[in-house]
């Protein structure tokens, strides 16, 4: 018998989380298009949508589009500011659950994490797995969530993506490359409209136009087209848990009319504060490194930094820095946004080890 080194890495993603959480609270909501973000104020708010329910979806609305056109799409929503508390709440349920499994996990943002199942043995074992953490979850929480598996990390989370809501899409290794190609490249995570641009202008607009195109990724990419060729064929070496966790944690705050008030900067830069430095104590990690960004009238955005030289968790020392920073950044220039992030992140239980780089 040969030893089996192949690794099996599930990904699961919850679906449409904000949206869902508020409709397991609030049974009225069901089957209604529930869009979590800004207030529209009638079409005219700012701001933007996080996340739409499916039935929103179908009239177009999804995260990060201004809440003004969400409106424009869809007048008879059901509009709800985000509730973070409990979305951090129903967050840590459904991780406790994936943590019970025992294998190692990776919480990668608010809704998905990786899991190494490759001690389960096998591909069967792993899917009735899956299917336990779906039930279980729902039973738990009342959410549904998507989960793919696969031979790696890329693999996986482009599984979880394929068939969602409720999904589960299992691709064995050597279907890998069969299943990415015929995908548009947009799916490797990491590939932005920019980089998409310019593989487009290259003629590469599938993921299997990139499995069959490395001289010219190599050409217009150097070592990155490697990486990126591989990718395409589904091979990712990255570790679940290898950089686990956070890189940072980030909130930023669109003001309904562009200010210059110092007191209404410091007031929303407080809650910024208290934002950011929850999420800290939930996930139990020190940071060194605070941001400030700004973004003034007319679009353009300037950031500030300061690291500390230990890691810490204190909320004086956010507090000190980002009221500081945000100083340093006031200009004459009214402020469309603020925001505040925490980087340089050491999670609890590895010691010393610095995340993020
Ligand atoms: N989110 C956000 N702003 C974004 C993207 C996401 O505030 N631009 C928030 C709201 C989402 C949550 O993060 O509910 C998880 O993000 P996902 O990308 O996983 O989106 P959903 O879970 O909402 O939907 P899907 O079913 O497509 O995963
Ligand atoms: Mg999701």
């Amino acid at each position: 018998m040969t030893v089996e080194t192949k690794r099996i890495i599930l990904h699961l993603d919850m679906d449409s989380f904000y949206a869902s959480v508020e409709m397991q609270r609030r049974p009225d909501l069901a089957g209604k298009p529930v869009i979590i973000g800004a207030d529209p104020k009638g079409g005219t708010g700012r701001g933007v949508v996080a996340t739409a329910s499916y039935e929103a979806r179908k009239y177009g609305v999804h995260s990060a589009m201004p809440i003004s056109k969400a409106y424009a799409l869809c007048p008879g929503g059901i509009y709800l500011p985000p509730d973070f508390p409990r979305y951090a709440a129903a967050s840590s349920e459904v991780m406790a659950v994936l943590r019970a499994t025992g294998f190692p996990s990776e919480q990668v943002s608010i809704d998905e994490t990786f899991l190494d199942l490759t001690a389960t043995g096998g591909y069967r074992q792993a899917e009735t797995l899956a299917r336990d953490l779906k039930s279980k979850i729902r039973a738990q929480t009342g959410l549904t969530c998507s989960i793919g598996i696969g031979p790696s990390k890329v693999v996986a989370k482009i599984a979880s993506d394929y068939r969602k809501p409720d999904g589960l899409t299992i691709i064995p290794d050597q279907e890998a490359a069969a299943f990415l190609a015929p995908l548009p490249v947009r799916k490797i995570p990491g590939i932005g409209p920019k980089t998409e641009k310019e593989l487009e202008s290259a003629g590469m607009r599938t993921i299997g136009d990139l499995q069959s195109g490395l001289e010219v990724l190599l050409g217009r990419f150097g070592k990155g087209g490697a990486a990126l060729h591989s990718l395409a064929l589904g091979i990712d070496g990255s570790e679940v848990a290898g950089r686990g966790g956070p890189r940072s944690i980030s909130r930023e705050t669109t003001f309904e009319q562009d200010t210059g008030d110092p007191e209404t900067l410091a007031a929303t830069m407080e809650e910024l504060i208290l934002d950011v430095h929850r999420t800290l104590a939930e996930e139990k990690y020190r940071f060194r490194t605070v941001t400030v960004k700004v973004r003034y009238t007319g679009f353009i955005t300037k950031t500030k930094a300061h690291s500390v030289q230990h890691y810490t968790d204190d909320i004086r020392t956010i507090r000190t820095l980002a009221h500081a920073l945000l100083r340093d950044l006031l200009a004459d220039r009214k402020i469309r946004l603020i925001g505040l992030r925490l980087s340089d992140l050491e999670a609890p239980a590895r010691g010393q080890t610095t995340l993020g780089i």
